[in-house]
């Protein structure tokens, strides 16, 4: 049933908007005032590599090139640096994390040298996305008096999985105990992530192209009830978990426009938009792009913890009383990015990484708790892993970007006071590249990946530690041959995100290769370290991050 237009729909620039794919994709943007010595680029040349620009590079660098997780690159730096360093960079990449591009055949030659002169103009700014645009996209495809009462399925829905097909643009929802996939369900391009309401009956993606789906688990198959885009790149999605606010809003934070906006919880309805362009927190001068990164929902206040990357500020959003809204801002750390609670929900932890450290905010005092030093380049957790510390007591664990260490954070200010907030150790994994890092209050095991490592052998592996061998200040792993046991013949897939199922007894890691080859889930005995099975089927196309109802619903891990 799709729904009529929204009373309050406007035309004009939404009226152009084409759901189906991604605005970026469709830019005719003008080459922004061209100075004398600019290097010639046709209008389809620049529109080509405007193309490229956000979908391989803005998320580092940021639309406006003025840098996070990659560095800037502002027409000052990049016509100091000149063409042909610029050529060489993005073909041979950085062993600080700059892909090799050219190299590694993801870009032709001819668009590498494109991509080398369009770094020496001036950037274009995409369209802003505001409520007529968000509501002209809004479809409301089966409304709440429409969907069943019941729960319509024998789905095991707290152990189901929700894989990311990235290159399809799907996301694949998977059994955890028969591994049967029961739904794969079209959204948007590079799910991102995914989250779950409070009740567990609805499951929220959003794409990188801002395309938010909203999935009923009851129905007799799992299908999109409603769909929104709220902007042109996000990464970043989340629902109101607080008693008396269960299933009752979402969040949908954008890279950019650079916003979030708050959402009816039934049914994507846009309520309210908020930029979040303003001053960096300690230098207190402009920024026109602070990108929304991570967001999670307060267990303890009826709050949204909005990570804001460029100025450095964590928002305390309160949804309760959104016509009168109030933001507690933090002052934190700039280039916030990943994070998640510590195991007792009331600490939540996020990644400052261009900055190598990690913030911590009191959600029940709404108040920063400490910045910590982690040590090594560009810490990247993930929602990072909580364990005991034979030594340390209670900690929460990242691991890097840019190197092969793994830092400790001792989380429990009460019954460890002396290390609470400190790292407390640091070890080496398997090597630099790693994204995510995963343990489960059952296991005694802690899961390094390396997926970004250029040496393919350790990109398709994982590192495992014993915790209850923590003892040592060096300690040993065992190397998971993961891609290995996935049996893949072509390519050269990486290993990437480990999830555990609900009971926490194995765990899942995806064998992330090209489009056109094989890909597969391989399914880990968390007790044994064994193979227990390899999940492969035509529809497993690249897949990348898994969330288990369960443990994303309950924030365990
Ligand atoms: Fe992610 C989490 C942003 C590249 C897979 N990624 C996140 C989060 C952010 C983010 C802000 C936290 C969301 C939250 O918790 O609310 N990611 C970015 C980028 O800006 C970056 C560095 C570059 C880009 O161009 O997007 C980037 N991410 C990637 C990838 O290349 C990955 C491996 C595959 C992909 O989809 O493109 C990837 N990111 C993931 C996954 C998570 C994630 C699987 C969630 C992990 C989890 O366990 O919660």
């Amino acid at each position: 049933v799709a729904q009529e237009k929204p009373a309050d729909h406007v035309d004009g620039p939404a009226a152009a908007y084409e759901p189906s794919m991604t605005t970026l994709g469709q830019l005719q943007l003008e080459i922004p005032g061209r100075k004398a010595d600019d290097p010639v680029m046709t209008q389809e040349e620049f529109n080509e590599a405007s193309t490229i620009y956000f979908e391989r590079c803005a998320g580092c660098h940021g639309v406006l090139r003025k840098g996070a997780t990659g560095k800037p690159l502002t027409t000052d730096i990049t016509r100091a640096n000149g063409y042909e360093y610029l050529q060489s960079f993005i073909n041979y990449g950085s062993p600080a994390g700059m892909p090799n591009w050219g190299t590694s055949g993801e870009m032709t030659e001819a668009q590498v040298d494109l991509m080398a002169r369009y770094l020496l103009l001036e950037p274009p700014a995409p369209p802003e996305f505001g409520m007529p645009e968000m509501r002209a996209s809004w479809k409301l495809i089966v409304p709440p008096a429409d969907r069943p009462t019941e729960k319509m399925n024998d789905i095991d829905i707290d152990n189901l999985f929700s894989v990311t097909l990235r290159d399809s643009g799907q996301v694949a929802l998977i059994d955890g105990k028969t591994y049967e996939i029961h739904a794969v369900i079209d959204t948007g391009y590079a799910v991102h992530i995914s989250r779950i309401s409070a009740s567990g009956r609805y499951l929220f993606v959003i794409g990188r192209d801002a395309l938010v789906n909203m999935v009923d688990l009851w129905m007799e198959t799992p299908a999109t009830v409603a769909q929104i885009k709220v902007g042109s790149e996000a990464r970043s999605i989340e629902t109101s978990k607080m008693e008396g606010y269960e299933d009752k809003y979402a969040i949908a934070g954008s890279y950019w426009p650079p916003q979030y906006v708050i959402m009816d919880g039934d049914t994507l309805e846009p309520l309210k938009i908020e930029s979040t362009r303003g001053m960096i927190y300690d230098e207190q001068t402009y920024h026109p792009e602070p990108r929304v990164a991570s967001i999670v929902a307060s267990h303890y206040n009826p709050e949204f913890i909005v990570n804001v990357k460029e100025t450095g500020k964590i928002l305390l959003v309160d949804y309760s009383d959104i016509k009168n809204l109030k933001v507690t801002e933090i002052e934190a750390e700039r280039f916030l990015h990943d994070g998640g609670f510590d195991s007792t929900k009331r600490y939540f932890l996020v990644a400052a990484n261009a900055r190598g450290k990690v913030a911590v905010v009191d959600t029940k005092e709404g108040e920063l708790t400490a910045l910590i030093e982690t040590g090594g380049a560009t810490p990247h957790p993930g929602r990072g892993a909580n364990f005991v510390h034979p030594v340390y007591g209670p900690v929460w664990a990242t691991s890097h970007l840019g190197d092969e260490t793994v830092a400790l954070i001792g989380t429990d200010p009460e019954g460890h006071a002396d290390h609470a907030w400190k790292m407390v150790q640091s070890f080496y994994a398997l090597g630099g590249g790693s994204l995510f890092i995963k343990t489960h209050p059952e296991s005694n095991h802690l899961y390094v990946d390396a997926p970004l490592n250029p040496d393919p052998e350790i990109s398709a592996s994982v590192a495992v530690f014993k915790i209850d061998e923590m003892t040592e200040a060096e300690p040993e792993y065992v190397t998971l041959p993961i891609g290995e046991w996935a049996g893949i013949a072509e390519g050269q897939p990486r290993v990437v995100q480990g999830e555990f199922n609900k009971e926490g007894t194995e765990i899942w890691f995806s064998v992330w290769n090209g489009k056109e080859q094989e890909s597969a889930i391989v399914v880990v005995d968390d007790k044994t370290l064994e193979l227990k099975h390899v999940i492969k089927d035509p529809r497993l196309i690249t897949p990348t991050g898994k969330f288990n109802v369960f443990n994303t619903r309950q924030d365990v891990y």
